[in-house]
């Protein structure tokens, strides 16, 4: 019975390290992706976005994405003045600091048809104060080269719950 009690405490310290320390890679839409059928609202309500954590939009050619500037033009769906516009299909954005950022879909109409996003940012949890170095408030790639530090990161925290695993099941046998 002790045993299982040391190896329960390793995993959940394993896990409570990786919840903590990793940023997290939040796929808009989550397996629909960036496409009309999608309830943005309600995706987004169950999504804690932090600073350091990415969003990924992906779709198709008959989608894109219009960063907007103010809540005022989310909310009219004026995409007359972006902030930022994205074309790639797999646009990866940093939240690289506190705040709210508004995304629309670019193709007339869309935005009208529900097709926008906002996103709130919030400050992530004090114990890590590693923010990488993000001069620009929004430094935002497409492809895969920004998200390769998370993925190694991930495999990082994957380690560790494995190696507490590991080392639990030694401990009770
Ligand atoms: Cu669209």
């Amino acid at each position: 019975m002790k045993m299982q009690a040391v190896l329960v405490i390793l995993v959940l310290t394993g896990l409570i390290t990786v919840k903590t320390t990793l940023a997290v890679q939040h796929v808009i839409g989550g397996s629909q992706g960036w496409e009309q059928s999608v309830d943005f609202d309600s995706w987004s309500s169950d999504q804690s976005f932090k600073v350091g954590d990415q969003i990924v939009f992906k779709y198709s050619g008959l989608h894109s994405v219009v960063e907007l500037g103010s809540e005022t033009a989310f909310k009219s769906c004026d995409l007359g003045t972006p902030v930022n516009s994205l074309s790639s299909g797999n646009d990866v954005v940093k939240l690289s600091k506190t705040g709210t950022r508004y995304f629309a879909c670019g193709t007339a109409g869309h935005c009208e048809q529900g097709m926008k996003i906002k996103v709130n940012v919030d400050s992530s949890d004090s114990t890590s104060a590693s923010t990488p170095d993000s001069g620009s408030g929004k430094d935002s790639g497409s492809g895969s080269e920004s998200s390769s530090g998370h993925g190694l990161r991930a495999s990082i925290g994957y380690i560790f719950v494995v190696g507490s695993l590991t080392i639990g099941l030694i401990w009770a046998y």
